[in-house]
């Protein structure tokens, strides 16, 4: 049951996304891209990693987090975001506070030991 409410809420993020790529007025050559896009946009998460060559423990967010649990609490190493993901913002600590780091969708960062978001990371906003 929870897996087909999921099912559908991606249908309708879906028929979101071809509706507004229709209705638009763009050169064919911007309407190809987009649709390529759609194509891989199904998911709109962001996946937390604890190594920094995407291993270890991992957790999935696919809405604002205000905590991201004790579990990866200031572990985090390495993030990927879906495609369906326009932006996404890391914060040092729990309520979006601290400093951020924002990130465009459909992309993955790297936090290497000296990087200073490395294992810093508490809460994630996720903007579709
Ligand atoms: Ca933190």
């Amino acid at each position: 049951m929870k897996r087909f409410r999921y099912l559908s809420f991606i249908v309708i993020l879906l028929i979101g996304i071809v509706g507004s790529a229709c209705s638009s007025k763009e050169s064919p050559t911007v309407s190809k891209l987009k649709k390529q896009t759609i194509k891989n946009s199904s998911a709109h998460c962001v996946t937390l990693y604890e190594n920094p060559n995407f291993t270890g423990k991992t957790m999935k967010f696919c809405q604002d987090t205000v905590y991201i649990g004790d579990e990866m609490n200031d572990l985090t190493s390495a993030a990927k975001a879906d495609c369906g993901v326009k932006k996404f913002t890391l914060f040092e600590h729990r309520d979006y506070e601290g400093k951020s780091i924002t990130l465009s969708g459909c992309s993955q960062v790297i936090f290497t030991d000296d990087d200073p978001f490395n294992e810093l990371i508490s809460s994630v906003k996720i903007q579709r």
